[in-house]
């Protein structure tokens, strides 16, 4: 009840961000008295917020603390489908382990997770992402397009363009995509995705999709070995990122995308995709579970593979990898 009043006090402001709102209107929406309207802004401000009061006028938020729990995301949050409901955990191993189970449950389309510490963040292949307190953003979306198995990984490339047009429009910073599921800033990995799936053979149950993002990390706090190729959006930019914010931009960007995608499918996504990409005619290592391909890449086919001709002519279609450039 507590949290339901919560959110509906943070919802009136979220739709009129600069002005103030007065108490008596508060408790007037929100149906209940001016004094519970008092005490519900006095806890906003022990948890962070910067609440001006003024006579006669009323109540502004003037600013949110630096944290991504549930009441900061949903402050300006203008999606529809993408963060309709919001579950976050301050500590977790993985929100992908949580994601994953939620889905199973049956939860909305639309669900993201959200934490502000991994204690064991996964990449792919089950190998370690590194997801310090109050650095990044580490979430989780659940979505269940109609679409079947096989064209999943055209979302690791829709997501990636959205994390990227986000990045861009909070930061100015213009990323690149390295396929399949890399942003990079100055050739320094800066998001990592992951996507899985909840399937059936021939139908997609869940996809699951991880993102990591390095937001206010200093080059100090990123340990070995991935301290000489990783960096964050603090250490490009000099400045300090709000990330609620930058969390919001992207389910905006996401979610647009996604509509898009499911009403006239992959080609314009792919269009975008290549605007942001690096390694599309380039020499490159593509390391398989098959073993390594080593040529230049053509591009990638409309459903999301990537094409390869290698030195002897012969054109590969690569499913998975880790990419290696080769310099020019
Ligand atoms: C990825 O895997 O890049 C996907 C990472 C997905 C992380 C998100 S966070 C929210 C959600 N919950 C999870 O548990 N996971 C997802 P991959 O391409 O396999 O890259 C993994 C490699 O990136 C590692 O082996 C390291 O070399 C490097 N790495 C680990 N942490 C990093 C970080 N914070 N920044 C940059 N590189 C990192």
């Amino acid at each position: 009840m507590q949290s339901e009043i919560r959110k509906r006090l943070l919802e009136l402001f979220s739709h009129s961000e600069t002005e103030f709102i007065s108490g008596q209107k508060i408790s007037e929406l929100l149906g209940c008295s001016r004094t519970a309207v008092w005490k519900h802004i006095e806890d906003l401000r022990a948890e962070g917020y910067e609440v001006n009061a003024i006579r006669k006028l009323g109540y502004q938020i003037k600013s949110k603390p630096d944290k991504i729990s549930s009441n900061e995301i949903q402050l300006g949050l203008e999606t529809r489908i993408l963060g309709s409901s919001i579950h976050f955990e301050e500590v977790t191993t993985s929100t992908q382990k949580l994601a994953h189970k939620l889905a199973y449950e049956g939860v909305d389309e639309g669900t993201i997770v959200v934490t502000e510490e991994q204690t064991e963040g996964r990449g792919r292949l089950d190998r370690k992402w590194f997801s310090p307190k109050y650095t990044g953003i580490w979430m989780s979306l659940i979505l269940r397009p109609n679409i079947p198995p096989t064209s999943a990984p055209q979302l690791t490339l829709l997501v990636a363009v959205g994390v990227a047009q986000a990045i861009q429009e909070v930061t100015g910073i213009e990323p690149d995509i390295k396929w399949p599921n890399d942003i990079l800033v100055s050739g320094k990995k800066v998001v990592g995705i992951l996507t899985e799936l909840q399937a059936e053979p021939d139908r997609i149950n869940s996809v699951i999709i991880g993102i990591g993002i390095n937001v206010n990390q200093t080059q100090e706090q990123f340990p070995e070995p991935i301290n000489n190729t990783a960096t964050s959006l603090s250490i490009i930019t000099g400045k300090k990122i709000d990330r609620a914010l930058l969390l919001q931009q992207i389910l905006l960007h996401i979610e647009k995308l996604y509509l898009t995608y499911l009403k006239n499918g992959f080609k314009v996504i792919k269009l975008l995709w290549e605007s942001y990409a690096i390694n599309i005619g380039h020499q490159m290592v593509a390391r398989t579970i098959q073993g390594d391909i080593k040529g230049h890449a053509l591009g990638i086919t409309d459903d999301g593979v990537l094409k390869i001709q290698s030195d002897n002519g012969e054109i590969h279609l690569i499913h998975s990898a880790d990419i290696e450039l080769i310099p020019k």
